[in-house]
C-alpha cells in the first residue's frame, strides 16, 4: 500500500523538548509559590500522563495538594516555555528535517497530530524549520482539538480524516509507547524513534524501530 501521507508528533519526536517543558513546568510552579520541583526522573515517570495540564492535575492529586488551578498554572508554563523556544533553545532531531523535505518534493502530504499546545508548535517551527514549511502542513492537531488525549486515536483520527485519506495511507512518526498506540489503533502504520525522555517505554507496537530519524534518510518514503 502507497504511503501518501506523513504525520508527525512532535514532543520528543520532531524535537527533544521534554526537558524544556520540564523547566517551564518548574518555573510556573516556583512562580505560582508551590513547593514542587520535578526532577528528570520524577518527570520520566510523569510523561505516562499526556498532556501537561492533565499531567500537573495527575501529581496535584497524588501529592494531595488541595485545590490548585491547573489551567492557570498550564498557561504560564506554555508562556514560559514558548519564551524558551523562541530564544532558540531547540534544535530538530537529526533526520528529521530532510524527512519532511523529502515528503515534500514526493507530493506526499504532512500532517501534526500532537498532545502539546498550538502554540508550542509553531514556536518549534518559527525557530526551525521556519513558518512557511509549518504553512505546507495540510493538518495540524493538537492537544486542544481533542477530548481523550494520547494513547486515545482522537487526534490520529482527526489528522486522517482532515486529509481525506484511510488510516492505512498514512505513516506515523512517533517517539513514545503513548503515542505509537494512538497512532496504530487509529490504523496507521508507525515508525518509532525513542527520544531521550521515552528511551525506556516498549515500542514493540510499531512497525518499525529506529534508533535515529537519519536512518530513514536514504529510503523513499512515500508514492
Ligand atoms: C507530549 C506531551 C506533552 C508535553 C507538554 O506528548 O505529553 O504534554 O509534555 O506539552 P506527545 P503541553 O509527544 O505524544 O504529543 O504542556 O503543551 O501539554
Ligand atoms: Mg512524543
Amino acid at each position: 500500500m502507497p504511503i501518501r501521507a506523513l504525520v508527525f508528533d512532535v514532543d520528543g519526536t520532531i524535537a527533544e523538548t521534554e526537558e524544556l517543558h520540564r523547566i517551564a513546568f518548574n518555573q510556573a510552579f516556583e512562580e505560582a509559590g508551590l513547593p514542587w520541583e520535578w526532577s528528570p526522573g520524577v518527570y520520566a515517570d510523569l510523561l505516562k500522563v499526556t498532556g501537561g495540564r492533565e499531567r500537573i492535575q495527575a501529581y496535584s492529586a497524588s501529592t494531595r495538594s488541595g485545590a490548585i488551578d491547573a489551567s492557570a498554572l498550564h498557561a504560564r508554563k506554555t508562556k514560559i516555555y514558548n519564551e524558551q523556544v523562541a530564544s532558540g533553545m531547540l534544535t530538530l532531531r537529526p533526520g528529521i528535517a530532510e524527512i519532511i523535505a523529502k515528503g515534500l518534493s514526493h507530493g506526499c502530504q504532512l500532517a501534526i497530530a500532537t498532545t502539546t499546545s498550538r502554540p508550542n508548535v509553531d514556536a518549534l517551527f518559527d525557530m526551525t524549520l521556519g513558518s512557511d514549511v509549518l504553512k505546507q502542513f495540510r493538518s495540524i492537531r493538537t492537544g486542544e482539538d481533542v477530548a481523550a488525549k494520547k494513547p486515545d486515536p482522537e487526534v490520529y483520527l482527526k489528522v486522517v480524516e482532515d486529509l481525506g485519506l484511510s488510516p492505512q495511507d498514512c505513516l506515523a512518526f512517533e517517539d513514545s509507547a503513548n503515542g505509537v498506540a494512538a497512532a496504530r489503533r487509529a490504523g496507521l502504520m508507525c515508525i518509532a524513534s525513542p527520544a531521550t525522555y521515552t528511551r525506556r517505554d516498549n515500542l514493540s507496537e510499531a512497525n518499525r524501530i529506529l534508533s535515529s530519524w537519519a536512518d530513514l534518510c536514504g529510503e523513499a518514503l512515500c508514492a
